[in-house]
This record gives structure tokens, C-alpha cells and sequence, in this order.
């Protein structure tokens, strides 16, 4: 019982972790180009995904208006998180889902419904750790990682398959609560990781997957307490930067650097009239 309490409680904040993930995996696309932006790099979007029914809307440009399409990707497990990422290197991020019961994800490549193409459990052993995806080594393919918020650990895996961390190393910065989420930062195409603060809305940036000093720490605030962090390369130019949604009103607020300032990049309302959607960010058209 006490178990499940925690595990619920839990489930709040990593959902809010999560987005982040997704926000800051949201990225390593530079392919195709239905919807392109300036020289024919891929446009950035949003989505809401509603948790209750596993259905995901997705929006291809960075503004307020109707989904470009919509689905149901389930693997029918209650508790389970969903994600995006590019998982097979072609250039458009699709769903999954990590279920924190068993350690284990479930990917699709494809945005319809139908079964997971990858299934793997990957687990360090630890309970209460939260997911994180992206492309750690630069050879296009987003995988996956575990964030552990008591240890402030990292624990990231190079391919979509049980076994072992190629990266584990501690991210400390003596803050608790704190939200996971990863992202090209520098832009040489190698996916790093990073921490937000919900309190007082600081993000600390890394352009290493290893223990050592921060490369960048800012706050991006909009005023809004309930907000939480999503990663993307917003004006297509190769490095994510922040964002902000608040789940409250379904608002995205984008910003294009690394540090301090107004939501340049973006300031809608992007919402399916669902309470309790969650927002992400993503490529969905290459
Ligand atoms: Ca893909
Ligand atoms: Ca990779
Ligand atoms: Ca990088
Ligand atoms: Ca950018």
C-alpha cells in the first residue's frame, strides 16, 4: 500500500520528468522536409498525449490550432509513461512508453496504432527512476536512459536492448526535486542531458554524458508555477533550447538560447480539449 502511494505520488512527477525527456529528445532530426523550415530542415511541433486513452495529438508547426493527426499507440499498461523519440534514425520521432512496474520500454516507429517494435526491459536496479531518451553517441538512433532523482544519477544505454549503461555518472547539483531531460545543446550532434528545477524554473545544462562541471545554467521563467520543461531546436538551427508547458492551460512557451529571457520561439495555446493531457515536442514529419 505505502508502495503504491509512493508509486502514484511518483507518477506526478515523472510525467512532468518525462515531458522533458521528450522535449529535449525531441530533436536529432536534420532529414526530409514536408513541412520545412529555412533550407529545408525539419520543422519542430507540439503534442498533447492523453494518458487515459493512450491517444497522441500531434501538431506540426510551433503555434495554436487543430492536431495534423491523431492516434492511439497502447500497450495497455496502466502507470505506464509515455515517450518520443527518432528510434529508428530516420528522421521522425514516433511513441513509446516505459513502464516503472518492470523496467521496460515499449517503441513504435511508426505514428499508428499497432505493436511495439522495440520491447526491452532495461533497468539499473533502482526504483523510482524516471526515463529519459536520446541519441548519445550521434549515430541517429535515440535510446534510452534513467534518471535517479535520489542519487542524481544518470544511467544511459546506446541501443534499444537489455544490458548495461554505456554512460553512468552522477549529475549533481544539490538541488531536490528536480526534473530530468536531455538535448544537442552545443549542436556536434551528440544528445546530453540536463536538470530543471520546478521551484524556481533554473535549468542546468551538460554537453557531456559524464560528471563535471555545468555549461550553462539559467532561469527561464513566465511567471507560471505550474510549468515544466520541454527541449527543442525550435528555429532549426542544429541546438535545442528550453520551453515551458503548463499542463493548466495547455500553453507552450519557447525560447531559442541557452539563457535568461522572453519566449522568442513561441507563445500558444496548443489543446485538444482534454484535462490532464500531457505536452511534448517533437519532429513528426521528416
Ligand atoms: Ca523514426
Ligand atoms: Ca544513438
Ligand atoms: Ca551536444
Ligand atoms: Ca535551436
Amino acid at each position: 500500500m505505502i508502495s503504491k502511494i509512493f508509486f502514484w505520488g511518483y507518477r506526478f512527477v515523472i510525467k512532468h520528468v518525462w515531458i522533458l525527456f521528450v522535449a529535449g529528445m525531441v530533436t536529432a532530426m536534420m532529414a526530409g522536409s514536408a513541412i520545412a523550415g529555412p533550407g529545408g530542415s525539419p520543422q519542430f511541433g507540439v503534442g498533447q498525449i492523453d494518458n487515459s486513452t493512450d491517444r497522441f495529438y500531434l501538431r506540426n508547426s510551433l503555434d495554436a490550432g487543430q492536431p495534423d493527426l491523431n492516434f492511439k499507440f497502447s500497450v495497455g499498461i496502466v502507470g505506464a509513461l509515455p515517450l518520443v523519440g527518432d528510434w529508428d534514425g530516420n528522421g521522425t520521432m514516433t511513441p513509446g512508453f516505459y513502464d516503472p512496474a518492470t523496467s521496460r520500454f515499449y517503441l513504435r516507429n511508426s505514428q499508428d496504432a499497432g505493436q511495439p517494435d522495440e520491447n526491452f526491459k532495461f533497468s539499473v536496479g533502482i526504483s523510482g527512476v524516471v526515463p529519459v531518451v536520446g541519441d548519445w553517441n550521434d549515430d541517429n538512433n535515440w535510446t534510452v536512459g534513467l534518471y535517479d532523482p535520489v542519487g542524481e544519477r544518470f544511467y544511459l544505454r546506446n541501443s534499444l536492448s537489455a544490458g548495461l549503461p554505456d554512460f553512468n555518472f552522477a549529475f549533481n547539483i544539490g538541488v531536490s526535486g528536480i526534473v530530468p531531460f536531455a538535448g544537442d545543446f552545443d549542436g556536434n550532434g551528440t544528445f546530453t542531458i540536463g536538470t530543471f528545477d520546478p521551484m524556481t524554473k533554473r535549468f542546468w545544462l551538460s554537453n557531456t554524458n559524464a560528471t563535471g562541471p555545468v555549461a550553462a545554467t539559467y532561469v527561464f521563467s513566465v511567471g507560471v508555477a505550474t510549468v515544466v520543461p520541454i527541449m527543442g531546436d525550435w528555429d532549426n538551427n542544429g541546438t535545442y533550447t528550453p520551453g515551458l508547458n503548463d499542463e493548466a492551460t495547455d500553453r507552450f512557451y519557447l525560447r531559442n538560447a541557452n539563457n535568461a529571457g522572453l519566449p522568442d520561439a513561441g507563445n500558444f495555446k496548443f489543446s485538444v480539449g482534454i484535462v490532464g493531457t500531457t505536452g511534448t515536442a517533437g519532429v513528426w514529419s521528416p
